[in-house]
């Protein structure tokens, strides 16, 4: 390899980081997204490493390259890329991208302020409000969301015995909701949420091996994510999250995939009716607004249709280069 360069966009949703990779990105084979991602993984992840990992980039860092969709009725087609990996789906970097990609002129949407968005977990659809160039919101239907499993059992750390539920919403969360050994977000702090979420999160994976695959697609699998949930900081909010993703990241946003699972979850168990407003705050106060769209069925299981609404903002122009043949870190690291 040498010098390779990518022109790239930064923004954030709701606080939490996304670069567009414009150009630079590497050529990917296959028929969906699905089957790109994985090509991508075998042959191109020191793309993901190099630009995601320090020095480049940090422990939150997310973004995604675009290609061109699949089926002609769609607008295009994303690739996710994070420190943890390459998503299925990622609720925080699709409005991310579609702030870059409408702001910036890289995609011309068929139906202006109306998008059809081909990702690895399935296809998205998108609406955005557009005011003088400035993207205001971002509207995803998310894909098909649901309760895989209630009450499971894991030990935690300094906390015992904890209670929790797995749900899918793009990737599979478990859901931590207070408890008797567990009093919520608000009384702990970031970096002890990522303590426990490390261990437990691996522990889970030990305890209940190949118990979460996606019905459609064996690609997506296993618990991902951690979603630990406590009261609001503003108290007109519905919840507050805090969501663990990759070896050390709290999610600044309230985390689109992890909001789509909570809305499964709490619609399932009867606590949510469909239509009405989630007001989903993250860890930094920063809020989603969700929703359940409608119910519907994934492999005979009740799942719904969820729809998550937030903003992003461009503040970054980077050209950023990799080169292994100068660089010893040219493929980043990890402390
Ligand atoms: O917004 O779906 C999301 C997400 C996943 C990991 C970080 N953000």
């Amino acid at each position: 390899m040498s010098k390779h360069t990518f022109v790239c966009i930064d923004a954030h949703t709701c606080g939490n980081p996304v670069r567009v990779i414009k150009s630079g990105g590497p050529k990917l084979i296959g028929n969906t997204m699905s089957e790109k991602r994985l090509h991508f993984l075998k042959e191109f992840d020191w793309v993901r490493k190099g630009l995601m990992f320090e020095p480049r980039g940090h422990d939150m860092m997310s973004g995604s390259i675009l290609y061109p969709p699949h089926n002609p009725e769609n607008d295009f087609a994303i690739l996710f890329v994070e420190t943890s990996g390459c998503l299925p789906m990622c609720g925080h970097g699709t409005i991310g991208t579609i702030t870059i990609a409408i702001e910036e002129g890289l995609i011309q949407p068929k139906i202006p302020g109306k998008i059809k968005m081909e990702a690895p977990a399935g296809l998205v659809e998108i609406e955005y409000k557009q005011i003088n160039n400035k993207v205001e919101w971002v509207k995803i239907t998310n894909v098909k969301s649901y309760l895989a499993a209630q009450d499971l059992t894991i030990d935690c750390p300094e906390l015992g015995e904890i209670i929790f539920d797995v749900a899918y919403g793009g990737n599979y969360y478990a859901i931590v909701d207070p408890q008797k050994n567990f009093s919520g977000i608000h009384n702990f702090t970031a970096s002890k949420v990522i303590q426990f979420s490390q261990i437990v999160r691996d522990r889970i994976n030990e305890k209940y091996p190949n118990q979460f695959v996606h019905p459609e697609n064996e690609a997506i699998k296993h618990v991902t994510h951690m979603l630990w949930t406590g009261n609001p900081l503003d108290p007109t909010s519905s919840g507050r999250n805090a969501v663990f993703y990759g070896d050390k990241a709290i999610d600044r946003s309230p985390c689109g995939t992890g909001t789509s699972a909570r809305l499964a979850q709490l619609y399932t168990k009867g606590k949510l009716k469909a239509g009405e407003a989630f007001i989903h705050e993250s860890f930094i106060g920063s809020k989603f607004i969700g929703r359940v769209e409608k119910e519907t069925v994934l492999d005979g299981k009740l799942a719904i249709i969820p729809s998550i609404q937030g903003w992003a903002k461009i503040f970054g122009y980077n050209t950023i280069t990799i080169d292994d043949q100068d660089d010893p870190y040219a493929h980043g690291f990890q402390v």
